[in-house]
């Protein structure tokens, strides 16, 4: 089983760190293969210097499409499982046995690093939107995801292939999360090493943070309509196909998710009304919010938080032009830790 398990690396312009990050995988694993997607610095030649097969990909298409090429080229080559790193040097290799033996204890579920347990090594902002993401992507995959933003991960092939997986850049690795959930999939946790360092980034904190979140809100407007009409619980396999094959054009996909976001902060309003209204009748509606919970105090906080959404936004403008200003206020840290709790 072991043998069966590669590491697979999506990498673009990481010259300087694939090296180091291969030659450490391979201390701990027998093939690692690194996804070149059209660097145009010497990714490939150093990644294939220090040992690893290099799959390279043409123009660059995103770290979800790269991730996409390596689970297929992982599969074809009959493997079991993969353990996803990123090349800039922020996993520490040393950890890849700590997931082998969480997927040999587990072998269904997907394992994803947390780092949430060393908040002081993490950049404040990256924490922030760290938090955020967990509350909701953990409401849209039916299960507490402790960190959905790391890609330090182990897959089971079989699960990665029942996904159909449609997204682009950084959102397919929390459509995988949602898809998977949606599957009845379990996603554990490894805490792992938080390594900061100069690294270069590729995500983009406006356009990355608004297309995951574009993306998790329009399902959940969707899922939670259901819920609504529908009692009871069940698994969301459906809907995600549903709304795969709604949106399977760019421009079918870029009008759903706008229309999804104009009509977010009314129609989540709306669900909490009709709750509280027909809530004597309809005990097992809005099953995925109540499950386990103390029902209409945290049915109430979800909602609330849906609608602060707006307001977060303009605190964090408000504070990040106080900063320019020179004014040290920190406004956002205790309004995430009241408003965005940990729901489960
Ligand atoms: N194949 C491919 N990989 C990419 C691309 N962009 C980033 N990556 C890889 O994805 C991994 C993570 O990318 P980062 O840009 O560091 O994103 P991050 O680690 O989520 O964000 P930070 O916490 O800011 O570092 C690295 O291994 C990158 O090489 C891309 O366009 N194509
Ligand atoms: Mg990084």
């Amino acid at each position: 089983m072991v043998k069966k398990i590669c590491i697979i690396i999506p990498a673009y312009n990481a010259a300087e760190t694939v090296a180091g990050v291969v030659r450490g995988a391979l201390k701990h694993a027998g093939h690692v293969i690194v996804a070149d997607d059209g660097s145009t610095d010497d990714t490939a030649a150093r990644a294939a210097e220090a040992g690893a097969e290099v799959l390279p990909i043409g123009c660059n298409r995103g770290k979800g499409h790269a991730l996409t090429c390596l689970f297929a080229h992982a599969r074809a080559k009959g493997l079991n499982a993969v353990i996803s790193l990123d090349a800039d040097g922020q996993h520490d290799t040393g950890e890849i046995p700590a997931f082998v033996r969480a997927h040999l204890a587990h072998p269904r579920d997907i394992i994803i690093g947390s780092r949430m347990h060393e908040k002081e090594k993490i950049p404040r902002a990256r924490y922030n939107s760290m938090q955020i993401a967990r509350f909701y992507v953990s409401l849209a995959a039916d299960q507490f995801v402790e960190d959905t933003q790391c890609g330090y991960r182990l897959y089971p092939l079989d699960v990665i292939s029942g996904l159909c997986l449609k997204t682009q850049r950084y959102v397919t690795e929390t459509e995988i999360i949602m898809k998977a959930g949606g599957r009845n999939t379990r996603i554990r946790p490894l805490h792992i090493n938080t390594i900061y360092g100069a690294y270069c980034s590729h995500f983009r904190p406006v356009a990355d943070v608004a297309a995951i979140t574009v993306y998790v809100i329009s399902f959940l407007v969707v899922k939670w309509f259901l819920e609504g009409i529908v009692p009871g619980r069940r698994s969301y396999a459906f809907l995600h196909r549903a709304m795969d094959f709604f949106c399977s054009t760019r421009v079918a996909a870029c009008a759903f998710q706008l229309t999804m976001l104009a009509i977010f902060l009314p129609v989540t309003a709306s669900y909490l009304l009709c709750h509280i209204c027909t809530a004597p009748f309809t005990k097992r509606n809005f099953a995925s919010l109540r499950d386990g919970r103390t029902v209409s105090v945290k049915f109430c906080r979800v909602i609330l938080a849906t609608q602060l959404l707006p307001a977060l936004l303009c605190i964090t403008i408000l504070e990040k032009s106080c900063r320019m200003l020179g004014l040290r206020i920190r406004l956002i840290d205790g309004f995430i830790e009241k408003f965005y709790p940990c729901l489960w």
